[in-house]
């Protein structure tokens, strides 16, 4: 495939990182994610813990692959344009920066919104993902049957709710500062770090997320995605946020 009918193909995330990687061929699913590219700003993509594959049959690698490595690499290579003309926003928190997005410049405000937001929230994604993530316990499991009425109601109303979002956007669990948790959603990249809440857990319901596999199935990936789910770093987060030291 020419690498002009790639970028069609893969739009505009791939027109936005265009430098950032050489020419890939998806034939064979990779089995290992490749090198982080070397920084050029101050904001640098986190590298997977695992293989692309590592989620299969639930999220195959090469959605895993193009979602890591072009449209998270895109909110990373955005920011850094953005830093280089504003580079207060390279030595900030994220969580300040998105807590106070009215103090940024109206000039980049929508931007940083967006690209910042995907970023933290692909962060956390990445993060609570993994092979062999185990089940619910301890705290987290209490919290879940105190607050969203059991495992069960918990993921059908969370799926419910991902499914509810219309287009592109984001089904998140938050966490209070005393433990209580609460299912919200957020239109595009928005966050609830932009209301000074923190986010115990999320997935990602734009189409990029799961449309190779799922095509309009949207449903069907919400409920598979739960197969995915990394319970002992949600179990982590949750111990962080009680102690205020969660980031995003
Ligand atoms: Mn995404």
């Amino acid at each position: 495939m020419s690498s002009l009918s790639r970028r069609h193909l893969f739009g505009a995330a791939a027109g936005l990182v265009a430098s950032a990687a050489a020419p890939r061929v998806f034939a064979q699913a990779p089995a290992a994610p490749a090198a982080a590219p070397a920084p050029t700003g101050p904001f640098v993509l986190p590298p997977l813990n695992y293989a692309f594959n590592a989620l299969e049959p639930h999220i195959d690698a090469r959605t895993m692959e193009i979602h890591h490595d072009r449209h998270h690499a895109a909110y990373i290579a955005n920011l850094n344009t953005i830093a280089k003309t504003n580079p207060q926003l390279g030595t900030s928190a994220v969580t300040d920066v998105l807590g106070n997005l009215n103090a940024l410049n109206d000039d980049i405000k929508f931007a940083v919104r967006n690209n910042l937001g995907g970023h933290a929230n692909h962060t956390m994604f990445w993060s609570i993902m993994g092979p062999d993530g185990g089940k619910p316990e301890g705290e987290v499991l209490a919290a879940i049957d105190r607050d969203l009425g059991g495992l069960e109601k918990f993921q059908t109303d969370f799926n419910a709710a991902g499914g509810r979002q219309f287009g592109s956007g984001w089904v998140f669990v938050t966490i209070a500062k005393e433990g209580k948790l609460a299912i919200e959603t957020r239109p595009n990249q928005d966050t609830p770090l932009m209301d000074g809440k923190r986010v115990l857990l999320g997935n990602d319901v734009w189409e990029h997320a799961y449309y190779l596999n799922y095509q309009n199935r949207r449903a069907d990936y919400l409920k598979a995605w739960w197969n995915t789910v990394n319970w002992k770093a949600i179990g982590e987060r949750y111990a962080a946020a009680k102690t205020g030291t969660l980031g995003v």
